[in-house]
């Protein structure tokens, strides 16, 4: 299929070049257009909607939003002007969608043909969800779970829980979460969740529920298919179902973005990113030959901290002829991208190096 030509309306702000537009409600940055940069500029950034995202007027006047607490002592309605007084922090974060790289699997998981990307790191300003907790007397008891909702109308005539877009994360994300209304030092645009959005540091994209209108801790994970059998690993052929693992914390990667197909022989600048997802990176190891041999690449530009992705760079001579080159990261625990991937129906968590390498002719 051919793609579109221009960007849907509500994205019509974005940067047409930087983006590879698979529908009007999924487009990711591409390869060459992620740049050297700590921050992902906005208009760079991939966008993937579930559902149509709400007219742009739902954030014309941002403080009169909504967002209902409960499962907490005393629950509360809360607009974003009263969240603005409860506390503020500002946040670095990787925003990565659960399919990134699932354009990589060879059985044709169904869904958005991604390739790398489905991701960015994003300054993201909003209170700690954990200071509105407290303000509100802590969670209830036997609370295990953070669900909340999305704020967009649902079509009439379907099941509401077969298509809302609602999120069950653990309560151990209450630590780092956020309830955000800024991204990248600007009021967040409905197209990435404003005028709130549930932000979660390490998790994959889908936790982080735009334009939030119920955030409940819970006994139980919500029983709406996305959470349910929706964004759950399991072998190829197999439908998804609550026992599975849930796409939660992301596991450790790194791409190379520069060069891409070709350079010139002699010294090159091989330019990639990393991230650990939950926990700190330690290091990248880049090779020119496939994964025969490492050498361990240099991070560049400032430390944003653990959730935050790290630009990487290492100089390198290429003689003539064509090269595999491969990037592998290692998080501060000691777990490193395996070589391989993980074959599953959906084609969720790709982190193997071996589908992430470019093979470059030079010349
Ligand atoms: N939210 C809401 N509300 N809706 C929708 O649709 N989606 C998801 C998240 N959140 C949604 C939400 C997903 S799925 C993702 S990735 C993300 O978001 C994206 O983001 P941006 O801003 O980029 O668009 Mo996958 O895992």
């Amino acid at each position: 299929t051919e793609e579109p030509k221009s960007l849907p309306d509500y994205a019509a702000w974005k940067e047409r070049n930087a983006l590879i537009v698979h529908s009007a409600n999924t487009m990711e940055t591409r390869r060459g257009a992620i740049g050297n940069g700590v921050i992902t500029p906005s208009d760079r950034l991939f966008i993937r909607n579930n559902l149509p995202a709400p007219p742009a007027s739902v954030t014309e006047d941002p403080d009169i939003w909504e967002v209902r607490i409960e499962g907490v002592k005393n629950p509360r309605t809360l607009t974003v002007g009263d969240l603005k007084k409860m506390g503020v922090t500002t946040v670095a974060s990787v925003l990565q969608c659960s399919g990134n790289d699932r354009a990589f699997f060879p059985h044709g998981a169904s869904g958005t043909q991604w390739s790398v990307g489905a991701a960015g790191c994003i300054m993201w300003t909003g209170v700690p969800l954990k200071d509105v907790v407290e303000a509100l007397g802590g969670p209830a008891e036997g609370a295990r779970y953070i669900t909340s909702t999305g704020g967009e109308t649902l079509p009439d005539g379907l099941d509401p829980k077969t298509i809302i877009v609602e999120r069950s994360v653990p309560t151990r994300a209450m630590q780092s979460a956020l309830l955000a209304w800024e991204m990248n030092d600007k009021p967040l645009t409905h197209t990435h969740g404003g005028p709130l959005r549930m932000v979660v540091p390490g998790y994959y994209g889908v936790n982080n529920v735009k334009y939030v209108k119920n955030i409940a801790f819970t006994e139980n994970q919500t029983d709406a298919k996305i959470q349910a059998s929706g964004y759950r690993i399991r072998a190829v052929g197999v439908k998804g179902a609550p026992d599975q693992p849930s796409m939660w914390e992301m596991n450790v990667k790194s791409w190379v973005t520069a060069p891409l197909e070709t350079a010139r022989s002699g010294r090159n600048m091989i330019y990639g990113v990393a991230f650990g997802g939950t926990v700190a990176l330690e290091k990248v190891d880049v090779s020119l030959d496939g994964g025969k041999t490492w050498k361990q690449a240099r991070f560049l530009g400032p430390d944003l901290g653990p959730h935050a992705w790290r630009p990487f760079v290492m100089a390198a001579e290429l003689p003539a002829g064509e090269h595999r080159i491969v990037s592998r990261a290692t998080d501060t625990h000691g777990n490193s991208q395996p070589e391989g991937r993980i074959d599953n129906e959906r084609g969720y968590g790709h982190n193997g190096w071996g589908d992430h390498g470019v093979t470059v002719t030079v010349s």
